[in-house]
């Protein structure tokens, strides 16, 4: 009777850590929505190692920017407008009115990676990338 309870308790085992795995292989997503000159977030937590992918909406009728050293550090893809642009050391981008954007990397090391709109230096914001476990 204990043999078939054990059994029945490493099927469980090995189900949970297939669910972990695949779940590991999902982007890390960040949704920002830019309105009244403000980021709003959803989801702002990325991990280290994780690919990222942020959605940048301007639902302003003022073009905005969105710029970050994290995209200066290292390789970066952003599709806007129908086109890609990818590599490495970009400063930022310009988002005008209703338009949409989507950045894709891979964060390499835990941080908070500061952004901000430079042509309002007031509009400010932070994404954090955080290994698991880190709070
Ligand atoms: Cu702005």
């Amino acid at each position: 009777m204990t043999g078939i309870m054990r059994g029945m308790l490493v099927v469980a085992m090995v189900g949970a850590g297939l669910a972990v795995a695949s779940a590991a292989q999902e982007p890390g997503r960040i949704d920002v929505t830019i309105r009244n000159f403000t980021f709003e977030f959803q989801g702002a937590t990325i991990k280290p190692n994780q690919p990222a992918v942020i959605t940048l909406k301007n639902l302003d009728k003022v073009t905005h920017g969105f710029m970050s050293p994290l995209l200066g550090e290292q390789e970066v893809e952003i599709e806007a407008k129908g086109a890609t642009t990818y590599g490495r050391g970009m400063r930022g981008l310009h988002l005008n009115p209703g338009e949409t954007a989507t950045i894709r990397f891979m964060p390499m090391k835990p941080g908070r990676y500061k952004f901000e709109c430079d042509i309002h230096p007031n509009m400010k914001g932070e994404i954090l990338s955080l290994s698991i476990g880190e709070v």
